[in-house]
């Protein structure tokens, strides 16, 4: 990945503003900002319940393994779960949120047939952590075409985050800035409550934040992309069959069960209907 050292945080930028939009406010508005800002925030996007349901299913697992990716990029006090959909079935409830879905229609449909999860990583900064450095999620693919996305991440909030507890740092507009010019380091926190979530497009440069608080923070990352890409993890082999069949199917569509239009991923015996060939 491109990386840029971090640079202190700002809870607002000299030349931007992130920012908050309830569910309810107009869909256009939000989606404008998404594109301009690169980034934008909706609050109390999920219930309480949920997200309860979420932290209990995935807490034990942050425990038990939570430290297996450990290194330079993610951190040695941060836990991590590569694909949530594995560990918690309460999880598929952001997944599928239907304003998220909405949002990822208007930018990613005009693009693919389909589009389809990419990664779903479960993130628990715990007290200590430093600030990671600033990347853009979607330079694991090569090229860039102006005016595409490949894909947009969604980082929903299972408790508050803070300025201390180490909320996302983004540097708005600096998706624009080019492939390989890298970020001027000016970023602000998404500081959010609980259940609320961040959307930014896979060129922002962003990264998680320090934490200086006594709590962890934590959150799931779902990234988006369209259905013509590779998936960044191999959500098969990560998500086991069997349990993929107990999602629905717009889950399933999402963890890939779906070929993109008639002929890529195809699988033309499909014996019991589970890959869908059709678009
Ligand atoms: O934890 C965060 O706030 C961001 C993490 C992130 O961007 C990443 O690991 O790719």
């Amino acid at each position: 990945m491109n990386q840029e050292p971090a640079v202190a945080d700002a809870a607002t930028t000299e030349s931007a503003t992130l920012r908050y939009f309830n569910a309810s406010d107009a869909f256009d508005d939000q989606v404008q900002a998404l594109k301009r800002d690169g980034a934008m925030v909706v609050n109390d996007l999920i219930d309480a319940r949920t997200v309860d349901r979420v932290l209990q299913e995935l807490q034990p697992h942050f425990d038990a393994i939570g430290r297996q990716f450990e290194d330079d990029f993610n951190g040695y006090a941060t836990r991590r779960l590569a694909s949530v959909l594995a560990y918690s079935m309460h999880a598929a409830a952001l997944i599928e949120q239907p304003l998220v879905l909405k949002i990822m229609d208007a930018l990613l449909l005009p693009h693919c047939i389909n589009y389809r999860i990419g990664s779903s990583t479960g993130i628990q900064i715990l007290p200590g952590e430093k600030a990671q450095v600033l990347h853009q999620d979607d330079d694991i693919y090569p090229v860039r075409i102006p005016g595409i996305d490949w894909q947009v991440s969604v980082m929903f909030a299972l408790n508050d985050f803070t300025v201390e507890n180490g909320a996302t740092r983004v540097a708005l507009g600096s998706h624009d800035s080019g492939y390989t010019k890298g970020c001027d380091g000016e970023t602000l926190q998404a500081v959010m409550s609980r259940g609320s979530a961040l959307f930014y497009l896979g060129a922002a440069w962003h990264g998680g934040g320090a934490n200086r608080s006594d709590a962890s923070r934590t959150g799931v990352i779902t990234t988006y992309s369209l259905g013509w890409l590779r998936q960044e993890v191999n959500q098969y082999l990560t998500v086991p069959r069997e349990r993929a069949a107990q999602f629905s199917r717009t889950v399933q569509n999402l963890l890939g069960y779906r070929g993109h239009g008639r002929y890529l991923g195809r699988f033309a015996e499909d014996p019991d209907g589970f890959w869908l060939n059709k678009h």
